[in-house]
């Protein structure tokens, strides 16, 4: 494995998240900041889902998916090799990693707003199984400050909370509540401090969520979420019913909505 070290991956496996430091070259994360900001801008098409979430008053927080369909240079840069490769080692070295979705979250500066507390698993559940793993490309610093993401490490052990996040008053203790009795006392919050190029992975059971963005800096953040080839879809809990999804109830998960962007045989 090229991209990461054995304890890299013993980190991951124990604690369920793994940032790697300058991951992307700054050529990279000029172009997709640029092509991300477009986007945010209103100037590409295709969008297929936009919104700009306002859970507090004053404070929004901009999330757009699919931004890949509306830019080639996206388009491209989901293929990225290491990303594929690292997300590929994560998940148990599935030979074939797909793209559930992308997405941006951006937090303009003095206005920019929470991601409640979550896992990511909470909105997956129409799969068979809490494999996948995201990345978190920094494409600006990310700071306590302008609304870093806080993750509690070697919570992806406890399994899926009953309640799915916390909704308004965003505090932790909430979601304490519905951990395993052992699981409390082991507990804390840290922040995922970042420079423009660093790659944060984590596992979709995993506790995250962040705060406002009181500082006078933009967080932007491009983020995919990856799965493994043995991913099958379980119509049964489609509660959400996207319609992305076209293929038979126990199937293989496939097709145009969900690109393939790293093999083992393509590199090998
Ligand atoms: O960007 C954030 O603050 C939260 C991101 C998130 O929830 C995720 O990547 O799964």
């Amino acid at each position: 494995m090229r991209e990461l070290l054995p304890e890299q991956i013993v980190f991951f496996r124990e604690n369920g998240f793994l940032i790697l430091r300058g991951l992307l070259e700054p050529e990279d994360v000029n172009n997709m900041k640029e092509a991300v900001l477009r986007i945010i801008d209103g100037f590409d098409d295709g969008i297929r889902s936009r919104s700009n979430v306002q859970r507090l008053k004053n404070r929004v927080t901009v999330q757009i998916q699919q931004l890949y369909q509306a830019n080639p240079l996206i388009a491209e840069f989901i293929k990225h090799p290491k990303l594929g490769e690292i997300a590929s080692v994560l998940m148990n070295d599935t030979p074939e990693v797909r793209l559930w979705h992308d997405q941006v979250i951006y937090k303009p500066a003095k206005t920019g707003g929470p991601v409640a507390w979550h896992q990511d698993y909470f909105y997956w559940q129409h799969t068979d199984a809490p494999d996948m793993v995201t990345a978190w490309c920094a494409l600006s610093e990310v700071t306590e400050e302008n609304g870093c993401m806080y993750v509690v490490p070697g919570s992806h052990r406890f399994g899926m909370l009953e309640n799915r996040y916390l909704a308004d008053d965003h505090e932790l203790e909430y979601i304490f509540a519905c951990l395993p009795e052992e699981a409390k006392n082991r507990s804390v919050k840290i922040p995922l401090i970042l420079e423009p190029g660093d790659v944060t992975f984590h596992h979709p059971l995993l506790i995250h969520g962040s705060y406002n963005n009181d500082s006078d800096k933009d967080r932007l953040g491009y983020i995919m979420h990856f799965f493994p080839k043995h991913l099958r879809y379980l119509e049964k809990f489609d509660t959400l019913k996207q319609d992305n999804i076209k293929v038979p109830d126990g199937s293989l998960i496939r097709g145009e909505n969900f690109p393939l962007v790293w093999s083992a045989h393509q590199t090998n």
